[in-house]
């Protein structure tokens, strides 16, 4: 099944989303178990790969709105590697620290980890796990938004209180990350009057704004070059010749927007919303498109909505490619006649 605002991947595509390598070295790797537990365990992948293994279907729902249902994981059960290490009643929580340059690391409640059947995997539909994908060794759980699969797991740690993680510390995602309840990012720390005195200057350019309300707005010639906007509200706003070059909108809402001839040029619109806005002169060249929506889920039957194109709308091909299969489809149909 689907969650509520995802879309489905094409079978044979997994796009590569945050780090794309592991750190590199020359250590063999290694998995450690670590903090309240009664027998602190460092296993060679060796060791890893000797244990009996597990294959089960599990599905993955990436926060800015792409799912793959189905995905075939083999590895060994969280559950039994923490049996070795025999976790202390005071463990409430566990911390994952990848092996990569920013020591990315997530969290997860110790007995969700366990419920939700969270799987040491190293290897997926039969093939050994992709670098790019944290192989030789990741984790991955269903039920929970795929910020919370790491990967290159190199360190378990037993905590009694919980460590936010990279994406939940810095990027306000939602440390439940829950994606039946769509629990996707934080509510905006930004109080009225601060939106209010941001709405009136019409620049946020290089601001971080998670949450940016301004649904509704007029503003014509907005700037907000570089600007962090992730899961923003600029539904039915006024935005004509605004700019949002290289800014952060992942997950932002357009849908009836006013966006003619604006600038999205090397934005990052990962699960960005475009239905029914005008985007006759905008320019998408150099954008971040993943799971992107153009047109509503019912087209091509009545009654669907879509976004307005014109032959001054630029969009670069290669970006067709990072758009689930639907969307791929209908924007083909514009951008091959322009
Ligand atoms: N080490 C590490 N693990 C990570 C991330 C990351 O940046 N670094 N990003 C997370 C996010 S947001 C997602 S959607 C998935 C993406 O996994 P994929 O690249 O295999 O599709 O990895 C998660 N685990
Ligand atoms: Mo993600």
């Amino acid at each position: 099944m689907l969650p509520p605002g995802q879309q489905l991947a094409a079978a044979d595509r997994w796009q590569i989303i945050g780090e794309r390598q592991p750190r590199a070295s020359d250590a063999p790797w290694s998995l450690t178990i670590a903090g309240l537990i009664e027998r602190p365990q460092c296993w060679s992948l060796e060791q890893i790969q000797a244990m009996p293994q597990v294959t089960q279907a599990i599905d993955i729902h990436c926060v800015t709105r792409w799912s793959k249902l189905g995905m075939r994981w083999t590895g060994v059960p969280l559950e039994d590697l923490l049996s070795q290490a025999g976790p202390t009643p005071e463990a409430g929580f566990i911390s994952l620290v990848a092996r990569s340059d920013r020591n990315h690391n997530t969290s997860l409640k110790l007995a969700d980890a366990i419920s939700l059947g969270a799987l040491v995997a190293l290897s997926c539909d039969g093939q050994p796990l992709d670098s790019s994908h944290g192989g030789p060794i990741r984790l991955v759980l269903s039920d929970r938004y795929f910020y919370k699969s790491l990967k290159w797991l190199e360190r378990i740690e037993l905590l009694e209180h919980d460590q936010l993680g990279f994406w939940e510390a810095t990027a306000g995602y939602h440390n439940g990350a829950n994606p039946w309840g769509e629990e996707r990012y934080l509510t905006s720390d930004l109080d009225r009057r601060e939106t209010a005195r941001l709405l009136a200057s019409r620049d946020v350019s290089d601001r971080e704004l998670r949450g940016f309300d301004a649904a509704g707005r007029s503003l014509a010639n907005f700037q907000a070059r570089q600007a962090i906007l992730r899961d923003s509200n600029f539904e039915r706003a006024e935005l004509t010749g605004s700019c949002f070059a290289d800014a952060n909108l992942s997950n932002a809402r357009f849908a009836n927007a006013d966006l003619r001839n604006v600038s999205f040029a090397g934005a990052d619109l990962e699960g960005a919303d475009f239905i029914a806005a005008d985007l006759r002169g905008a320019d998408f060249r150099g954008a971040a498109l993943t799971a992107a929506t153009f047109v509503s889920a019912d087209w091509p039957r009545a009654g669907f909505r879509a976004a307005i194109f014109d032959a001054q709308t630029r969009i670069d091909l290669a970006a067709l490619d990072q758009l689930m299969p639907q969307q791929a489809e209908f924007l083909a149909s514009f951008v091959n006649r322009t």
